[in-house]
């Protein structure tokens, strides 16, 4: 039996970390509010490349304690495994990148990088690190795709039809790919992610570039073309049974994945629990969000909803 990926059966709770250019922005940027999710303002809004790519000389987040969050992860919260955002969307890498220079050592006064300080502290505390990695839309990359937050699909599709994603896929994806997989230590699995516009050769590449660096990393359903090792599901979607394979539900605890500082739609702890209850009765695997803010800070009601779900988890943990 293939058992490459028995952690994750056994996983039940893990923490997906979204942070990037966009927690700096915070949901508004210039005096206008999204009301989409944040980590897509730059789409939302419209903010071309030039002017979001300076956001990058403001970050320098002083307040981030990797050590502290991954221990928190671990010992109060009960957490098995974290996801973090090595690369979202907006094509920002959040990591010393050699392949881009639009990256978090580079481009920021800050010259931290700031996966190196989550690996290190997951290696410290026996923490599983998995990262995510838009592979198919880069906003910031003139050959990624772009999907669009407010339609307009049309205009879009001839858009992308120009581009020649396969010459981003191979200078940048697979590189970056690369670098992730072997400069970081053991990663559990890639969190692909919107597979638009991907043949399926193009998600095989994706996977073949994985497990020709580390072959017991998995990768997400995410990567298209059926090619994934588990299914994602949609933000809280529970799958109803009999349901083949491993499956993850990925989920918000407010309304957001990116930071925002105007949602303050924060979620019942009460309502968590039973939620955790039931996708690991069932077989799934629950991935629980925090956006920390731009300073590094998480925001506290994060901190204090995952730690009444976390005093749950440990009264009732198995071992
Ligand atoms: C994607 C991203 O676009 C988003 O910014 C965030 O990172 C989230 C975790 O993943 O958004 C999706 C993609 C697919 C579904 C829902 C949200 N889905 O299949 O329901």
């Amino acid at each position: 039996p293939d058992t490459k990926q028995q952690w994750f059966k056994d996983a039940k709770y893990g923490l997906f970390i979204h942070w990037g250019l966009y927690s700096i922005l915070a949901g508004e940027y210039k005096g206008k509010k999204t009301d989409h999710i944040s980590e897509w303002i730059m789409n939302s809004l419209g903010i071309p490349a030039e002017e979001y790519e300076k956001l990058a000389k403001e970050f320098d987040p002083t307040e981030f304690n990797a050590d502290e969050l991954v221990r928190r992860a671990k010992e109060d919260w009960g957490m098995k495994y974290i996801v973090f955002t090595s690369k979202h969307h907006e094509g920002f890498a959040m990591y010393h990148s050699k392949v881009s220079p639009y990256n978090v050592v580079d481009a920021t006064p800050c010259g931290r990088d700031i996966l190196r300080e989550l690996a290190d502290a997951c290696r410290k505390y026996d923490m599983k690190l998995g990262l995510y990695y838009s592979q198919s839309q880069d906003w910031h990359d003139p050959n990624g795709y772009v999907s669009h937050a407010n339609g307009g699909e049309d205009q879009l599709k001839d858009d992308n039809d120009k581009k020649d994603f396969q010459y981003y896929l191979d200078h940048k994806v697979k590189p970056q790919l690369k670098e992730i997989l072997s400069e970081y230590g053991d990663i559990c699995l890639i969190w692909f992610d919107t597979p638009m516009g991907m043949t399926i050769e193009q998600s095989r590449e994706c996977v073949e570039t994985v497990k020709s660096m580390q072959p017991d990393c998995i990768v997400s359903g995410r990567v298209g073309n059926q090619l994934g090792d588990y299914m994602t599901t949609g933000d809280n979607f529970i799958p109803r049974l009999p349901f083949e394979g491993d499956w993850e539900v990925p989920a918000t605890l407010n309304d957001t994945w990116g930071y925002n500082k105007d949602d303050n739609e924060w979620k019942n702890p009460d309502d968590i629990i039973r939620l955790l209850v039931k996708i690991s009765s069932r077989g799934g695997n629950y991935l629980l969000n925090i956006g920390p803010k731009a300073s590094g800070e998480v925001p506290k009601e994060s901190i204090e909803i995952l730690n009444t779900v976390g005093r749950y988890v440990n009264q009732n943990a198995d071992g």
